[in-house]
């Protein structure tokens, strides 16, 4: 049946004002009839389900209208691409972000329900593992606020990142069940299915010109079914969508099979396809695991680009304007064959020539890379991508041959850069480099921070940097203000509110003006105060949950983020240990009273950094219960860690661990966060932390330790660490007594490897920082003593955080790498 055209400018219904009343009948209405509950009877998961119904239907006009004028416009559409969106609760994003909080709030409070008790009874969406996911979330909602038209494409993991519980003080991961209730934000749309193929061959066809192309003919099928989340921008500029993938079976049950009395057999398709997108991260260190990785990467990266051809085709009827109306974003590797897919799509399926699709793949694409650990490079055995992807290997080998070719000629390049910049990597066992294929096939390569992208350049990709010297840029990450201030941080938005006015909702580089206050005793008190009234609400949690008392008037020194030993959790422990010692044996001397807080989970496999883990909470164990210790140090480790808790530590903390070895933290966005809500950090010139140094002056920060430089050197000269161990007294304590079993009387030798290896090797650098973090650690001392000091300085942290607000990310990303339009700042 021909179809009519579509006219996008049908006009937007009007919607009652968002009085109380008109909320109050709206929830109620979508109790009874959504949820299908008596009010009599429902239940605190009903009336989150009827509120955030009530509250999704208010976000729709927004919605419908974004999508039609994008339509209307013609304007490019971004795509990012990300195998995590770590978003976390998004009732009080959206309620904010569209002016509902206090409609929605005294609505609720006449039908008697609270909702501060609905807004943490919301499962926190963990669909990532940590900064890579959470920088993805921020970049939707500010896409959103910064009126780009985007979608975020992902996967719905029905398990995301594992629920971390302490057993006796070691990690145990167990499921996260996040849909448990249903989830009333998202839209199933079954009409938007993906047929997604796996293994078969490949077969040469001629078509009826005689020309010869080639067909992949996938041996294994499943379905891609799409799953829609309005992501609403600040005021309601913008609202986008998050399209995330769920796989399901072609068939749901094999009935012959069932019929014949198989009836696990008869479902066995089923469990199949659907475990694909049933657990974030699956364990790789198994062949299994690995495979099952890479299908959800091919999974969720061919849905989306059929669904980007499909939409470009429908507006435009032509492939050829690709680059000038998509741009598609890879957030690191994961989804970096969608290179190969586009290419696949546009040859096999749509009759390009090698030439031109090469030229608008490269056109669409941008890379985004997040780290430098050689560990996390992806690459896969060729014998694995032969058997999955077939006519992708093919592709993956022709795009390699171009750009050795290139290499040589082009570039006169010798074997060794040669063998940089192949796609495959030949070194014990042939594998496919996903960075590699990721940068051929991108038209911009970005690190997150200065540094980050310039060490990109003189490491990973130097050669590939020689052969495509304009490709590198660098876009320093940045935090959604709305989240990690304004929200997580009412008390301190509406002082500065009162303050210098409310202009800076909306252009946060306003805050600058603070500075002028930063002295002022009276906004100090004011500042200092909202801080307390904070960390009273992180000690009584901290009460609930674990049990431990812990004084607000202590200085609340936190380090919240992934446990890794590049991250240095161990280099914070052991300085607790020797701050432990020092007040036993100088009990005449004055301390700062501290409270070390921690949170972070292990990766399941990463047996150190459960170790860690574990040290800290039998250091905790010991330190919390000592007499001597008289509360003037407590250490905390809160499981569990995820983006609602952060949002309740953040806003408490005085001061912010920062402390990666110098050149391994990417950029970091904990330390963005910590900086918004006026905690000062400390930290090595690192990651970020260098653009922040410069953005807040050396004066309100306090950095310490060994630059990229002197780790570099240190490490290719062999450096023995025992030497600065024997030159520090205070550290050898500490390693003996942790080394010895002071701390685990129950197995004495539990952290004997742990302590040796900074004996050994230390590539992280504990021990040659150590002094140097004891002396950064005894600044902060004397800085909290001075407490209009320390007020003033906490204050201009938060006037200089605009800079590292995610809107100015998205902006340069939308200028430099999208050529698209955004608000002007
Ligand atoms: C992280 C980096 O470790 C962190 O420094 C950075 O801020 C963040 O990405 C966002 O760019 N990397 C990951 C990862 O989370 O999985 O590689």
């Amino acid at each position: 049946m021909p179809q009519k055209p579509i006219v996008y400018d049908a006009p937007t219904p009007e919607r009652p004002a968002a009085t109380v009343e008109a909320i109050q009948g709206e929830i109620l209405e979508r109790l009874i009839y959504s949820v299908g509950k008596d009010p009599i009877v429902a239940r605190p998961h009903d009336w989150l389900a009827a509120t955030i119904l009530a509250v999704r239907d208010r976000v729709m006009d927004l919605w419908m209208e974004s999508s039609r004028e994008t339509w209307r416009t013609s304007n490019k559409r971004v795509y990012y691409l990300s195998l995590e969106f770590l978003i976390g609760r998004l009732m009080r994003d959206a309620m904010s972000n569209v002016g509902l909080m206090e409609p929605v709030q005294e609505a609720l409070k006449n039908l008697n329900v609270d909702l501060g008790d609905l807004i943490n009874l919301e499962p926190d969406a963990a669909l990532g593992n940590g900064g890579l996911g959470r920088l993805a979330a921020c970049f939707l909602e500010s896409m959103s606020s910064v009126k780009i038209p985007a979608y975020g494409y992902g996967i719905r993991y029905v398990h995301g990142l594992f629920r971390q519980e302490m057993s006796e003080g070691w990690q145990v991961e167990l499921p996260e069940e996040w849909l448990a209730h249903g989830n009333p934000w998202e839209f199933e749309r079954r009409e938007s299915a993906y047929e997604i193929g796996f293994g078969g061959h490949v077969e040469p066809v001629t078509d009826p010109d005689g020309s010869v192309r080639q067909e992949w003919r996938p041996n294994d099928h499943l379905l891609a079914v799409a799953f829609d989340t309005p992501i609403v921008g600040w005021r309601g500029a913008r609202v986008n969508t998050l399209r995330l993938w769920s796989a399901q079976p072609i068939d749901p049950i094999l009935l012959d099979k069932f019929n014949s009395g198989d009836h696990i057999g008869a479902l066995e398709e089923s469990a199949r396809a659907e475990a694909i997108t049933r657990v974030l991260y699956p364990a790789d260190s198994t062949a299994a695991g690995q495979e099952l990785r890479l299908r959800q990467e091919f999974f969720f990266s061919s849905a989306s680009l059929q669904d980007i051809v499909r939409r470009h085709l429908q507006q435009y009827g032509d492939l050829g304007s690709l680059p000038d109306k998509v741009a598609i974003q890879l957030n690191d590797t994961h989804p970096s064959i969608s290179i190969a897919e586009l290419m696949r799509i546009l040859i096999d399926d749509n009759g390009l020539k090698w030439a031109d699709a090469w030229k608008l793949t490269r056109g669409t694409f941008g890379y985004t890379n997040h780290t430098l650990l050689p560990e996390a490079l992806e690459s896969w055995p060729v014998a694995l991508l032969e058997r999955l992807l077939p006519r992708h290997m093919q592709i993956i080998y022709q795009i390699n041959a171009d750009v050795l070719a290139e290499a040589r000629q082009r570039a006169k390049f010798n074997d060794a850069q040669i063998a940089n910049v192949s796609l495959i990597d030949e070194a014990g066992g042939r594998r496919v480099r996903m960075g590699q294929l990721a940068f051929v096939g991108s038209h911009s390569i970005n690190g997150v921070s200065a540094l980050h992208t310039e060490l990109m350049k003189q490491t990973v990709f130097s050669d590939l940097h020689k052969l495509y010297p304009d490709r590198i840029n660098n876009k320093t990450n940045g935090i959604t203000p709305r989240r990690w201030l304004m929200q997580c941080n009412p008390a301190l938005t509406k002082l500065i509110g009162e303050r210098i006015g409310t202009g800076f909702l909306d252009d946060i580089d306003l805050l600058q003006g603070l500075k002028a206050h930063a002295e002022d005793p009276g906004f100090q008190a004011q500042f200092a105060a909202v801080k307390t009234a904070n960390k009273q609400r992180l000690a009584k949690l901290i009460k609930d949950r674990m049990g431990i008392t812990v004084s607000s008037d202590a200085l609340f020194d936190v380090q919240i983020k992934r446990i890794h030993e590049y991250k240095r959790q161990l280099l914070n422990i052991i300085q607790a240990v020797a701050a432990y010692d020092e007040i036993r044996a100088h009990p005449e001397r004055e301390y700062v009273p501290r409270v070390k807080i921690f949170a972070g989970k292990a990766a399941p496999g990463y047996w150190n950094a459960k170790l860690i883990i574990k040290l800290i909470n039998d250091v905790a164990k010991v330190i919390n219960h000592d007499p001597a210790v008289r509360g003037l140090l407590k250490v905390v480790f809160l499981p569990n860690y995820n983006v609602s808790l952060a949002e309740v530590i953040v806003p408490a903390a005085d001061l912010s661990e920062q402390i990666s070895t110098a050149g391994m933290e990417a950029s970091g966005t904990g330390n963005m966060k910590f900086m918004a809500n006026g905690a000062i950090t400390i930290g090595t010139m690192d990651g970020a932390n260098v653009e922040m140094h410069k953005e807040v002056g050396a004066d309100n920060i306090v950095i310490f330790g060994l630059s990229t430089e002197e780790v570099n050197e240190k490490r290719a000269k062999g450096d023995v660490p025992k030497d600065a161990i024997e030159a520090s007294p205070r550290l050898k304590e500490a390693l003996e007594s942790i080394s010895s079993g002071v701390f685990s009387p129950d197995d004495p030798n539990r952290y004997r490897d742990l302590i040796g290896g900074l004996y050994d090797h230390d590539w992280f650098m504990v021990a040659r920082d150590f002094d140097a973090y004891v002396a950064a650690q005894a600044e902060v001392d004397a800085l909290w003593n001075d407490k209009r000091h320390w007020n003033a300085v906490a204050i201009r942290n938060t006037a200089s955080v605009g800079f590292f607000s995610s809107d100015r990310t998205i902006r340069q990303y939308a200028k430099d790498i999208w050529g698209v339009g955004a608000t002007p700042a």
